[in-house]
């Protein structure tokens, strides 16, 4: 008879645990996970099977000063599914315990971290609050996948043991969400932060304003919002956030240690303000709202002193509410503002952003403009030759990667994909992964890369079950290009540690594609 390597790991952890009566500490239980599998692949990681650390109803956090909120959020993770109390303690005072340290360890950065797990207890260390973050996502995979339901589970809870010392290759990885095709809710938003925060995401860039719909209240033009947010793709709702909803969403996504970047995309993209405020067109015409998905047909008038008036508005009430460094003005497709008149444009609107006190990022497009060198240009072609971006780059610009035939996550996964476009091809999982982000872009390498982001367009998307299934399983991928180092890149390896990464997906509810490609079990 072969028994399931479930119901030996089962027996072994059983008869383990009978083998040591009276040990102080649990028994060594081996487990099917590994510190190996963590998706994004940890710079290091070094397994040991017998030295996993199983949580109990004493189990406590302790928490060094400065490190309670991602404490509470790791109680808040553990707490469902184990019943446990988990207190969150300032010392461990002998009781078996995960315990989140501060120190100062060169090796691993702002964001790293070094996990240990023992039979006697977990160590976290990091030097900031964000590294306690980022090892808190590799723990959290280092349990069970019932880890994640929402009701206790009555079954033992043990951390695979080993050590991981870990940090990014990149210092920016980024999720796209484009809320003006279609509106989603902030409880929408907050799932995907959610959902994305797990692999190491730090950065949420939300599209809030397009041809067929504005999102974000700005009080001094208050009908952008009222009236240019009513408007969505294919006549559906529409909807926009309040000032005070935005800045609900920020502060949730500064709770997963996710900076939020709000784009407005001018001078194109634009229909839904000049749909709504006359004077934003030449001819002081407003033009009729649309609601289809052409591109490139809009442009704010470049000689109207409103225009700017308008721009130093929004970006200075959208300054106000985004603690954030950086302000999106998008560029792209500018296809209906002559090239004079474009560069016109961003000289006036770049210096606007810097006095409000906020950086640039756009799309590529702004590279042509030469920005400050503080701008991220966002790349989104296909790779290969881009004299504007290499030439920003060769000034000192660091430059963002969201190639669209790779990291779109609206591009369909295969010609029977129901959701998506592709223009950019059909990218399946191992397209979204396969690629380096610094030898993509002629002249950008490795020291002018800024990272990687994953965007989601939303004009055939409707539904948080949507977004799920496309962005899940590229995203993971994107994130670890975005994290790992480059010598860890290997298909192979990776499409395993993925097909790891699905039991989890599934208690979290998460709807998504299940590529042939990936061997899912
Ligand atoms: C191109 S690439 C766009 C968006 C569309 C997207 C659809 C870029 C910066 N702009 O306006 O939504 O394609 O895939």
């Amino acid at each position: 008879m072969r028994l399931s390597r479930a119901v030996l790991t089962a027996a072994v952890a059983s008869l383990a645990a009978v083998a040591v009566p009276g040990s102080a500490v649990a028994a060594p239980a081996v487990t099917e996970r590994s510190v190996t599998d963590v998706v994004p692949a940890p710079v290091s990681a070094k397994a040991d099977p017998k030295g996993g650390f199983r949580l109990t109803s004493s189990t406590v956090i302790s928490a060094d000063r400065g490190a309670g909120q991602v404490a509470d959020y790791l109680r808040g993770l553990l707490r469902p599914a184990t019943g446990y109390p988990l207190p969150v303690v300032p010392h461990a005072a002998g009781l078996p315990a995960i315990s989140l340290k501060l120190g100062h360890d060169t090796r691993v950065g702002t964001e790293g971290y070094e996990l240990k797990v023992a039979r006697d207890g977990v160590t976290l260390k990091a030097n900031t609050a964000d590294g306690l973050f980022e090892g808190v996502q590799s723990l959290r995979q280092l349990l069970p996948s019932a880890i994640d339901a929402k009701h206790v589970q009555h079954r033992t809870w043990t951390v695979a043991g080993g050590t991981i010392l870990d940090y990014p290759r990149f210092a920016e990885r980024g999720a796209m969400l484009d809320v003006a095709r279609h509106f989603f809710r902030p409880d929408q938003v907050k799932l995907y932060i959610d959902q994305v925060a797990q692999y190491k995401v730090n950065t949420l860039h939300l599209h809030l304003a397009d041809d067929q719909g504005w999102r974000i209240e700005i009080k001094s033009w208050p009908k952008l919002a009222t009236v240019g947010g009513k408007t969505a793709v294919d006549g559906d709702p529409g909807g926009y956030y309040t000032q005070a909803q935005y800045q609900d969403i920020v502060a949730y996504a500064a709770s997963r240690h996710i900076t939020v970047i709000p784009e407005i995309d001018m001078p194109g993209h634009t229909n839904a303000a000049q749909s709504t405020y006359a004077e934003l067109n030449c001819d002081g015409k407003a033009v009729p709202p649309r609601t289809d998905t052409e591109v490139g047909y809009s442009s704010l008038c470049i000689s109207s002193p409103i225009t700017y008036r308008f721009v130093e508005d929004v970006v200075r009430e959208l300054a106000a509410i985004t603690p954030g460094p950086y302000l999106h003005i998008g560029g792209d497709e500018a296809h209906a503002t002559p090239p004079a008149d474009y560069l016109t444009f961003e000289r006036k609107v770049q210096p606007i952003v810097a006095e409000y006190g906020k950086k640039i990022t756009g799309w590529h497009e702004i590279a042509k403009s030469s920005p400050p060198v503080s701008a991220i240009p966002q790349y989104w072609d296909f790779g290969g030759d881009n004299p504007d971006v290499a030439a920003a780059a060769a000034r000192g610009n660091k430059i963002l990667m969201s190639p669209a035939n790779h990291a779109y996550l609206d591009m369909k996964y295969t010609e029977s994909t129901k959701l998506g476009q592709d223009w950019a091809g059909l990218v399946e999982v191992r397209d979204a992964y396969d690629w380096d982000p610094a030898t993509l872009v002629t002249g950008v390498g490795e020291n002018q890369v800024a990272g990687v982001e994953a965007p989601l367009w939303t004009e055939t998307i409707r539904t948080s079950d949507d977004i799920e299934y496309m962005a899940f399983p590229r995203l993971p991928g994107i994130a670890e290009l975005g994290w790992s180092p480059k010598a860890s890149h290997n298909w192979d390896a990776y499409r395993t540690r993925l097909a790891k990464q699905a039991p989890r997906w599934t208690t979290q509810g998460i709807s998504f594609y299940r590529s042939p490609q990936v061997d899912w079990k």
